[in-house]
């Protein structure tokens, strides 16, 4: 059996081909893995559970028949960190934390997003502890949709000028925060997503070779990663 990972799917209702991919995967799939894991930014916004969620109920409906076979593991990304537990429980996910340890395949690897490694970017951390503030997102969530709605275009206008104007470097990830996880959770293997630069990157733990597994985006095609007992591969 395989173990299935994605992320950065970013689905909305202006990119169906996107969703098309993507429940074509998981039809090409269903049966023959172990596990699912989307880790974060599976959906362009998430405003709450009570949003309506268009088109995407294919999306949904395709995840949850999928949730039929095996466990499907959600992760928080940066775009949609107010999925909750209705959307979990509608649609048969499990949320997990980021970072998340788990064996695959006899291997500890370590998953996460990956927004919480791009250390150079200060601006976006000090957004990310505002808005993952429990008692922020509980105003938020107390707001109408469509307040919530121009909330969140506000945010992500405000997000886009500023990666404008950032390096490529800045809004990557930092090497020594990545070697810091790879310290602190004792692991040779992280796969991550967010930073949207699709790559198997060989690194060195100590005296043993590790490996840094980054997913990519689904905008102009799809992005995934298998594992089993021979190891991950990044599919591109
Ligand atoms: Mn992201």
């Amino acid at each position: 059996m395989t173990t299935l990972l994605l992320s950065d799917l970013h689905l909305d209702d202006a990119r169906p081909a996107a969703t098309q991919r993507f429940t074509d995967l998981l039809s090409a799939w269903r049966g023959r893995t172990s596990a699912l894991y989307i880790l974060g930014d599976l959906v362009e916004y998430w405003l709450g559970d009570d949003q309506d969620v268009g088109d995407l109920e294919t999306a949904f409906r395709t995840i949850r028949d999928f949730a039929a076979t095996c466990p499907v593991y959600f992760m928080h990304g940066n775009r949609d960190f107010l999925i909750g537990n209705g959307f979990a429980s509608r649609y048969g996910v499990e949320l997990i934390e980021d970072p998340t340890v788990v064996d695959l395949h006899g291997t500890p690897t370590l998953l996460m997003h990956g927004d919480t490694l791009c250390t150079d970017d200060h601006d976006y951390q000090a957004l990310r502890g505002t808005v993952r503030d429990p008692d922020w997102q509980r105003v938020f969530l107390s707001k109408s949709l469509a307040e919530r709605e121009a909330m969140a275009r506000r945010l992500r206008d405000t997000s886009k000028a500023a990666m404008a104007e950032k390096s490529r470097e800045i809004m990557d990830v930092n090497a020594h925060s990545v070697a810091q996880a790879f310290r602190k959770h004792g692991v040779g293997r992280l796969i991550h997503g967010h930073v949207h630069r699709p790559a198997v990157h060989a690194v060195q733990i100590g005296d043993l070779p590790g490996e840094r597994i980054v997913m990519g985006d689904w905008y102009e095609s799809s992005s995934y990663v298998t594992c089993d007992r021979e190891g991950c591969t990044l599919h591109q």
